[in-house]
């Protein structure tokens, strides 16, 4: 049975649906039926433009035959199959396509099902690398404030969003470095704010209060996409990393949000210059269309596993779908389309053009900030007083009645396209929204 193609009153109950109002959605529902290149159609018939690439996936944008027709070969060729102690060609493929997009020694790729599981497994091997090491003693993960790591216990536990922590009590040995987010020093700036960078000094204070050599690895976003796109300032990363390699602490770069083109490179590390030693990916690694998740693995790490009787299973962990054949044939077909269209490099020339227009919103009343990176924007609202997040909502609500999809995060509004954006879709997009947001409050 296919879904039907309008969901009545009565079909929209039993879906409890995730980091959704439901009882306000059910009443008055916002459907999507269709998708093709840059546009949505709506249950009532209407094209919307997509400002957010779903919910930042479909990097190529929608409805690629390519992709179609690869999961459609897969299926019927090998619809599933072990990855326990069984092997089948998409994810050793996948795999050698997937190093060879990575710099320096990132050379080695667990797969998993979406970006949750992939924070898990990289926290997982941080925390055994160290034991297999016999330091064992390294334990505590040092996250972030309002960063966002999906919604399992270990990324909720580094992860720095209060309301998605709050309902579950204590969670694993964690403690948060400081956000980066600085309207007083940095609102309004074009790209990487300059002001910031000693905030990565923080970490050193950690170190110090929880002893260095009980830490296992600090895991940040290249740039906070859920909470707002919060930018790195200019050297942050990099002084993130020397201490990290000066105690010993593995550093992890969440990359869900920003790789595969993005910011213009394949991933952040190579745009801010900076290696980290595990980097997660999902959602633009099969351009949304199948769930999958990656983590790449230095060398070096990789070894420290492959030790022993070469009977033992080095690192007890995987999931079910490990490199699904169909998500692996996803993805492939995804990595050919972003190379043979050179989609990434695409941001690069579209950049100027997208700061331009976002910046171009300056002026109007209720912008508190607009920031850019890539193919990333935000625009920050004034919230309204004891309604923290009412006018980013109503903003989101307004965009999709003028045909526009934007993501708001609480007063902020996210935008980040796929990356075949045209530039007079860029212009509808801000012009939309500078409407919505002018209309006034
Ligand atoms: N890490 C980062 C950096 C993410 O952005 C995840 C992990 C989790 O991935 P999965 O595939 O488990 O959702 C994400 C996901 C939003 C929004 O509101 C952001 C995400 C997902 C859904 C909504 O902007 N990011
Ligand atoms: N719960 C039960 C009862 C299972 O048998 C399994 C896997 O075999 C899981 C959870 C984990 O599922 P997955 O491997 O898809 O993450």
């Amino acid at each position: 049975m296919s879904p039907p193609s309008e969901v009545t009153q009565t079909h929209l109950e039993a879906f409890w649906m995730p980091f959704t109002a439901n009882r306000q959605f059910k009443a008055a529902p916002r459907m999507l039926v269709a998708a093709q290149g840059m546009y949505y159609t709506s249950e009532d018939g209407r094209a919307i433009l997509d400002g957010t690439a779903g919910l930042w996936c479909v990097n190529a944008g929608h409805g690629r035959p390519e992709i179609a027709e690869a999961v459609k070969h897969q299926v019927l060729q090998l619809d599933f199959a072990p990855t326990f102690q069984m092997g089948h060609p998409g994810p050793f493929a996948l795999a050698e396509a997937l190093v060879q997009m990575v710099p320096g020694d990132l050379n080695h790729v667990f797969f998993a099902n979406s970006g949750s599981e992939a924070v898990e497994t990289a926290l997982k091997i941080a925390l055994a690398y160290h034991r297999v090491r016999g330091e064992g003693s390294r334990q505590w993960l040092i996250g972030r404030e309002r960063a966002y790591h999906g919604v399992n216990f270990g990324g909720l536990s580094v992860g720095g969003i209060g309301p998605n922590r709050h309902l579950f009590g204590n969670l694993l040995s964690v403690d948060h470095l400081p956000h980066t987010h600085n309207l007083t020093h940095n609102a309004f700036t074009r790209g990487q704010p300059q002001w910031g960078d000693h905030l990565a000094d923080e970490l050193e204070r950690l170190m110090t209060l929880h002893g260095a050599a009980n830490v296992a690895a600090v895991i940040v976003e290249p740039i906070a996409g859920a909470t707002g796109v919060l930018l790195p300032p200019v050297g942050y990363l990099q002084r993130l990393r020397q201490i990290c390699d000066q105690h010993g602490v593995l550093l992890i770069f969440d990359e869900v949000i920003t790789g595969f083109g993005r910011l213009g490179t394949p991933f952040a590390t190579e745009y801010f210059g900076v290696m980290p030693d595990l980097i997660t990916v999902a959602k633009g690694l099969t351009n949304g269309t199948i769930p999958m998740g990656a983590v790449f693995v230095r060398q070096g790490i990789y070894d420290a596993f492959m030790q022993g009787p070469a009977g033992r299973i080095e690192f007890a962990h995987g999931y079910t779908y490990s490199g699904h054949p169909v998500a692996c044939a996803a993805a492939l077909a995804t990595l050919d389309i972003y190379r043979r269209e050179a989609l990434f490099d695409r941001v690069n020339h579209l950049a100027t053009a997208w700061e331009a227009a976002a910046h171009s919103l300056k002026g109007t009343p209720g912008i508190i900030d607009i920031r850019n990176l890539g193919l990333l924007a935000a625009i920050e609202l004034e919230p309204e007083a004891g309604r923290p997040g009412a006018r980013g909502f109503e903003v989101f609500r307004r965009c999709y009645e003028r045909g526009v999809l934007v993501r708001s995060a609480g007063d902020t509004i996210a935008l980040s396209p796929p990356l075949v954006i045209e530039p007079h879709q860029i212009d509808q997009l801000f012009t939309t929204l500078g409407e919505a947001i002018a209309q006034g409050f």
